[in-house]
């Protein structure tokens, strides 16, 4: 992809309308962020640009996909919804040649996260959270603290999320979980 309006394109036609809107908006708030915290605007930008790149794609294209790449049985049995990160990072690596370590991991982590998540991945994470579309009860609060803590911000996202599936009596991906112990038991 030689140019950025070549890379909106590609991605634009991957997604409906309001995803990239949302893709926008992740994008620029990972881009301030990153600005904010001291990570690479560029790589935040464009990690942003990327994150949801596979959301809209059939799941069981995602999940050849993720099979053929030997991912973990616990993905490939558990919840779809996490699909399209591990998968997204795969497909833009082989299909745009993304080879940038830090964008993929930002891409691959952006749902669940990870225990010692890398500055990167932590803003795209939170950018995913708290972008001008997103609207969910409580987002107000973690978009006040990105400006501030962006530990905090992100464990009150996760924390958040976690809640949320609990209610709705669905798995809690390992790595959600060790993701928010490591962030709440950092904290000073
Ligand atoms: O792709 P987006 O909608 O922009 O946001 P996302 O990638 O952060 O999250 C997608 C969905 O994944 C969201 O509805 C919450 C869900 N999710 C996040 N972590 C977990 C999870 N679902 C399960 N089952 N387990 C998790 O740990
Ligand atoms: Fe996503
Ligand atoms: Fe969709
Ligand atoms: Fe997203």
């Amino acid at each position: 992809l030689s140019n950025r309006e070549e890379l909106l394109a590609r991605i634009r036609a991957q997604m409906h309308e309001k995803r990239y809107q949302h893709t926008l908006g992740v994008a620029q708030s990972a881009r301030e962020l990153a600005e904010r915290y001291g990570a690479d605007p560029d790589k935040a930008e464009l990690a942003g640009l990327l994150h949801d790149y596979c959301k809209c794609w059939p799941v069981e294209k995602m999940f050849e996909i993720l099979v053929r790449h030997d991912m973990p049985t616990e993905l490939l049995e558990g919840e779809k919804e996490l699909w399209h990160a591990f998968a997204g990072a795969i497909v833009i690596q082989y299909d745009l040649g993304v080879t940038d370590p830090d964008i993929l991991q930002a891409v691959r982590y952006h749902t669940t996260g990870r225990a010692g998540m890398s500055l990167l991945e932590k803003v795209v994470c939170v950018a995913d959270y708290i972008e001008p579309n997103r609207s969910f009860p409580g987002v107000e609060k973690i978009r006040a603290l990105a400006d501030k803590d962006l530990d905090a911000a992100l464990a009150l996202a996760l924390g958040g999320t976690i809640q949320f599936l609990i209610e709705k009596q669905k798995t809690v991906y390992p790595l959600t979980l060790t993701a928010y112990n490591d962030l709440v038991s950092r904290k000073g």
